[in-house]
């Protein structure tokens, strides 16, 4: 399978992480590329020239990396990332990290394109107080978090997304998380930071 990306998208990173959780990486080739640049490779599998996009074995070109997510999930029953038993607390705080991620990255982006007038504007500030609501729900919810163990079999689904959301904001928008401001988030972004999938998969 091929896996077109980059090194600085938060999207990308949760799909590499799944694939690390889900012990896929060696049937896994990174094509690293640019998006932005509408990179040939990227547009001759997939028409909307964004990343990730995961080229099957059998050829299919899947974008989105929810749903390419779901696809390696599939590949292998075990370990699997949505435990059935609790697949809704699991989707549900996936969606929470991934509206989280979305929002950092279109703030990101609008930033770069229009700089901070971009905060100013309708979208620009309801992705930020998106944001707000989603960092103070998490950390409501983190209270509750238990950190995963070292040998615990796979990540699930939510805490790799909740975690690349938090990576993902404070590589790009740090004044979003200052020190303190969500002790529990803190904490376990912290522990999860050892976990081998996040640290082969950092931000650079
Ligand atoms: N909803 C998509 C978002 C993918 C996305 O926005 N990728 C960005 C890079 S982080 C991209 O390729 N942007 C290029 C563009 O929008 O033209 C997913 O979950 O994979």
């Amino acid at each position: 399978m091929k896996l077109f990306l980059n090194a600085t998208s938060p999207f990308a990173r949760l799909v590499r992480v799944a694939a690390l959780e889900k012990n896929l990486q060696a049937s896994l080739e990174l094509v690293w590329c640019d998006p932005w640049a509408n990179a040939a490779e990227l547009l001759a599998v997939h028409p909307q020239a964004r990343i990730p996009v995961l080229v099957t074995e059998d050829g299919q070109a899947i974008a989105e990396s929810l749903l390419i997510a779901q696809y390696l999930d599939a590949l292998d029953a075990a370990p699997s990332l949505v435990p059935a038993s609790e697949a809704a607390a699991v989707l549900a705080e996936t969606s929470l990290g991934y509206g989280l991620m979305e929002a950092a990255f279109g703030t990101t982006i609008a930033r770069k394109h229009e700089g901070r007038a971009a905060d100013q504007g309708l979208m620009g500030q309801r992705r930020l107080a998106a944001m707000d609501r989603a960092l103070r729900l998490l950390e409501q919810k983190a209270v509750a978090w238990r950190v995963p163990e070292a040998g615990q079999a796979a990540l699930r689904l939510d805490q790799i997304t909740v975690a690349v959301a938090l990576e993902y904001v404070g590589f790009r928008l740090p004044e979003l998380l200052p020190a303190g401001a969500y002790p529990g988030l803190e904490a376990w972004l912290q522990a999860m930071r050892q976990r081998p999938s996040l640290v082969a998969t950092a931000f650079a």
